[in-house]
């Protein structure tokens, strides 16, 4: 494992054990909800740890929290919903002021939504919306336009395979199956492949938009189908993982088999340098500061738009060497 790679998992690991311990520790901030120290306290429950983007995230939003005065009190769900309902129950028994998250599915969240409503603490959704028809549930939905990312991706796949003649062989690694990224960046490519009826989805399954995941998943597709044309993976870490098992098949990844991810994280974004990508449909992880303003925001009883997305870009390998050494994460 290079180096760098290993020091971002050190710190991604020390920010989570700080972050459970203060989760732990801190059940008497009183009847207001402010901590011992009058700071704001914000209970936010994570996904997990799935993923280089997730690594990103967590740390964008612990150090913000840092930098705004706020009181953080965090948790790692480790991809599982009744962790996270869990987590957001425990917030709420300790009064927290704010409560965020990153619900790993769309569905599901009603009660315990409604138990926070009536608790009087504001919610906020952040990276990944719920299906919830109660949209007074939640204050605000802060994060990507999925569907967007998805089209672009498969807008991009149009116009490179425009020459090509026969049929056009994708198979494509979902993410976590209900979630939002999964759910709208599969329908999102969908309805832009559709402009061209010899790109064909020949298979389709989830990663769970881990590495692992994707090597696994991709050594099946390899297995099944012998002409492989296109990986649309959701996400990079699951492209990366596909990486493995495709040079494992003698295949050689951004030649043989075109391949698309989303998120442009540095491993991404170094794999698109490298030609092994071919496109990323970048996804922002950076959402610490906005989410800090936010939680001030509707803590102090101020309106906030319902819906506030991230701008986002796209790159190819030539603009991925150019952005590669001003990356962030
Ligand atoms: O694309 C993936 C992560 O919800 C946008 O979750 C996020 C997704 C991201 O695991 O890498």
């Amino acid at each position: 494992m290079p180096m760098a790679r290993r020091r971002a998992i050190a710190v991604a690991a020390a920010v989570l054990l700080a972050g459970s311990v203060a989760a732990c520790g801190n059940s008497d901030t009183g009847s207001d909800g402010a901590g011992d120290d009058g700071k704001l306290v914000l209970g936010f429950s994570q996904v997990g740890a799935e993923s280089g983007w997730r690594t990103a995230n967590t740390v964008s939003i612990q150090e913000a929290a840092g930098e705004a005065g706020i009181e953080l009190k965090f948790d790692d769900a480790q991809q599982k919903q009744e962790n996270q309902i869990r987590a957001i129950r425990n917030y709420i028994q300790q009064k927290v002021d704010v409560i965020a998250f990153s619900p790993v599915v769309e569905s599901g969240w009603d009660t315990v939504l409604k138990e926070a409503k009536d608790a009087g603490i504001p919610v906020i959704l952040t990276d990944r919306a719920v299906d919830s028809a109660d949209k007074s549930l939640y204050k605000t939905f802060l994060g990507s336009d999925f569907v967007k990312e998805g089209r672009l991706s498969g807008e991009w796949l149009v116009e490179e395979k425009k020459a090509a003649t026969g049929d056009v062989n994708i198979v494509e690694l979902q993410g976590t199956t209900g979630s939002a990224p999964a759910n709208d960046r599969k329908k999102g490519f969908g309805e832009a492949i559709a402009a061209d009826p010899k790109l064909k989805i020949i298979a389709s399954q989830s990663g769970d938009f881990t590495r692992a995941g994707g090597k696994q998943v991709m050594e099946q597709f390899l297995r099944a189908h012998p002409k492989i044309d296109v990986l649309f993976a959701h996400n990079d870490d699951m492209g990366l993982g596909a990486l493995e098992a495709i040079t494992a098949a003698g295949k050689v990844p951004g030649q043989d088999i075109t391949i698309i991810t989303i998120d442009a994280v540095k491993d991404g974004m170094q794999a698109l340098a490298d030609g092994k990508f071919n496109f990323i449909a970048e996804c922002s992880p950076l959402l610490g500061p906005q989410l800090m303003d936010l939680a001030k925001k509707v803590h102090a009883g101020e309106e906030v738009p319902p819906r506030i997305e991230t701008e986002e870009t796209t790159f190819t390998q030539e603009q991925a060497k150019e952005a590669l050494p001003n990356r962030k994460y």
